[in-house]
C-alpha cells in the first residue's frame, strides 16, 4: 500500500472510538471523547490521515473502516496479549516506573515478549498503511519499540513519538531489564516530545550513558549520520470547547442543581481523577478528614467531592487502591460525618463530558493533587470553564501541569500539613486574589491549546533532520 496509502498515520494503543451495540443489534462507533482526537482530526481530514489501534475488545479481527471522515485500521489483540502486553507490561511494569515508582513494578519475562510482538504488528500494519514520505505519530508508553521497528521496515518515513506520562530519573530507569532496547526503539523517531523539558534531558542523558551516542542539548546523533531531537511540548485541551460548554445554558442549571443537591454548602471541593494510585487520592483524602476532625473546616459548610473514573479494574494494585479508598472515605465519613452530612461525597463512576464541565463550575476549589502525573488534564479543563474567573486551584507540584499554572494554590501531596494548609488557604482567599489567579491561568491555558500542541509538534516535526536546522556540531560529546 506504500504508494498509495495515508500521508498521515497516527498509531496509538486505542483507536479513538467505542463500540456502541443498537438496541436493533446494529454497531455505531461512537468517538471516544479525548482531547488528541479533537486535535488531530482536522489534520487526519484535510490529509486523507490513517489512525491505527486497537479496538477494545479481546480476540477479534477487524477490517479497516471509515467512520465519520476517519480511515481506521483496528490491530487485533489477543486476550493473553491484553493480559501480558496491556495490563502486564504496560500498566503493571512501565506505568510504575515511570512514576517515579510510586507502586513497586513488576518485571516479568513473558510481559515483554508480549510487548515486542505486540509492537511489531502495530509497526507492521502502520507499514503497510503509510504512503511514500508519509508523517507517522506514535504514541505513548504503550508503543516505544514502534519508532525503530517501522523505520527499519519503511526508511522513507517521518516518525514522530510522544510520551504522555513522565520519562523517569537515569536512577529509576535503569532497574528496567529492557532498558536498552526501550532507548534504542525510541531513537527511530525523527522527533521524540515529552511533557517536559526534564523528561527529554533525561532521556538524552540516558541515551549517552546506556547506548553510547553522541548528543548534544536536545539532539542525539547516530553513528548512521541521522540526528533525533528529544523536546519537551507540554499537551494541553480543546479549551474553548470546554469554556464553550461550561457557558451553555444546560450546564449552568445542572452546576446549581449539583450545589443545591450538595446543600448549598458555603465552600465545594471537587477531585476528579481515573482511580489511580498516581493520582494522590489517598492523602488528599486524608488531608480533609483531617481539616473537619479537628476543626479547621465545619462540616456545614464545606464538602469535598470525589469522582474515581473507574480504571484497569484487572490490575490488583488498581483493585487493591479500590478497597483502600472505600475504607478511607467510610472511616472518615462514619467518624465524622452526621445523619444527612458527609463530609466526602465518593463517586466512583465515569460521566459525560457535560456533567464534567458543571461539576468543574460547581466547585469553589479543585483539588489535583498526583504523587506524579505526566500533564493532568483535569487541571486545565477546570480553568478553562471558569470563564468568570473565579474558583481555586490546588495542584501538585509533581503534575506537570504545575510547569504552567504557576498561579496555582502549589503543593508536595506527599506533605499533609502543608496539604491542608494549601486547601484552607483556596477555600478563605477572596473573589480578588482567586480571580486574579485564575484569570492569569485562563490566559495561558486559552492561548496554549491542543490545536497549538499538535501544530508545533507536527510543524517541529517536518523540519528536524534538515541539516541547516539541526546541523552537528563540531564536538559533541
Ligand atoms: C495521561 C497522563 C496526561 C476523567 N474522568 C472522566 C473523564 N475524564 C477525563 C478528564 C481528562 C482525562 O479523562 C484524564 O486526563 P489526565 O491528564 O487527568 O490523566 P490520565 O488519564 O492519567 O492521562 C496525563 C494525559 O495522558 C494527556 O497527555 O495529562 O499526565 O497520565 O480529560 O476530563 N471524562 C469523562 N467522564 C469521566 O468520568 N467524560
Amino acid at each position: 500500500m506504500a504508494s498509495s496509502g495515508a500521508e498521515f498515520v497516527v498509531i496509538a494503543n486505542r483507536l479513538p472510538v467505542d463500540r456502541d451495540v443498537l438496541a436493533d443489534g446494529t454497531v455505531a462507533w461512537r468517538k471516544s471523547p479525548g482531547g488528541l482526537v479533537t486535535a488531530l482530526e482536522p489534520v487526519m481530514k484535510s490529509q486523507g490521515g490513517a489512525w491505527i489501534g486497537w479496538h477494545g475488545a479481546p480476540d477479534e479481527t477487524l477490517e479497516p473502516f471509515d467512520d465519520d471522515g476517519l480511515h481506521l485500521v483496528p490491530v487485533p489483540l489477543s486476550s493473553q496479549e491484553v493480559e501480558e502486553y496491556y495490563e502486564g507490561f504496560s500498566n503493571a511494569t512501565l506505568w510504575p516506573l515511570y512514576h517515579d515508582v510510586v507502586a513497586p513494578p513488576a518485571f516479568r519475562r513473558e510481559w515483554w515478549d508480549s510487548y515486542v510482538a505486540v509492537n511489531r504488528r502495530f509497526a507492521e500494519r502502520a507499514a503497510e498503511e503509510a504512503a511514500q514520505g508519509a508523517v507517522v505519530w506514535v504514541q505513548d508508553y504503550q508503543l516505544q519499540l514502534v519508532p525503530t521497528m517501522l523505520r527499519e521496515l519503511r526508511p522513507d518515513l517521518r516518525i514522530g513519538f510522544f510520551l504522555h506520562i513522565p520519562f523517569p530519573p537515569t536512577e529509576l530507569f535503569q532497574q528496567l531489564p529492557w532498558r536498552r532496547q526501550i532507548l534504542e526503539g525510541l531513537l527511530g523517531a525523527d522527533l521524540v516530545g515529552f511533557q517536559l523539558p526534564g523528561a527529554a534531558q533525561n532521556f538524552v542523558r540516558l541515551v549517552r550513558q546506556r547506548v553510547g551516542h553522541k548528543t548534544h542539548r536536545d539532539m542525539v546523533y547516530l553513528p548512521d549520520g541521522r540526528g533525533v531531537l528529544a523536546k519537551a511540548y507540554p499537551i494541553s485541551i480543546d479549551a474553548q470547547g470546554f469554556e464553550d460548554l461550561a457557558r451553555s445554558e444546560r450546564v449552568t442549571r445542572r452546576a446549581a442543581e449539583i450545589r443545591a443537591s450538595l446543600g448549598n454548602p458555603r465552600k465545594v471541593l471537587l477531585g476528579i481523577d481515573r482511580l489511580d494510585y498516581t493520582k494522590g487520592l489517598r492523602q488528599r483524602i486524608r488531608a480533609f478528614g483531617e481539616l473537619v476532625r479537628d476543626g479547621s473546616v465545619d462540616l456545614d459548610d464545606a464538602v469535598f467531592v470525589q469522582v474515581a473514573t473507574p480504571s484497569r479494574e484487572r490490575v490488583d494494585q488498581y483493585r487493591i487502591l479500590r478497597d483502600d479508598i472505600d475504607r478511607l472515605v467510610g472511616r472518615i465519613n462514619g467518624d465524622v460525618g452526621k445523619i444527612g452530612q458527609q463530609p466526602v461525597q465518593y463517586l466512583h463512576a465515569s460521566y459525560p463530558r457535560e456533567e464534567m464541565a458543571a461539576l468543574y463550575r460547581a466547585a469553589d476549589v479543585m483539588v489535583v493533587t498526583p504523587l506524579r502525573d505526566g500533564m493532568n488534564l483535569v487541571a486545565k479543563e477546570y480553568v478553562a470553564c471558569r470563564y468568570d474567573d473565579q474558583g481555586a486551584l490546588v495542584l501538585s507540584e509533581f503534575a506537570g501541569a504545575a510547569a504552567e499554572l504557576k498561579q496555582a494554590y502549589l503543593v508536595n501531596p506527599y506533605d499533609i500539613n502543608g496539604t491542608k494548609a494549601a486547601l484552607l488557604q483556596a477555600m478563605e482567599a477572596g473573589e480578588r486574589e482567586n480571580g486574579k489567579r485564575m484569570k492569569a491561568m485562563r490566559k495561558h491555558v486559552m492561548e496554549h491549546d491542543i490545536e497549538r500542541w499538535a501544530r508545533t509538534f507536527l510543524q517541529e516535526l517536518s523540519e528536524v533532520g534538515s541539516h541547516d536546522k539541526n546541523p552537528r556540531p563540531a564536538s559533541v560529546s
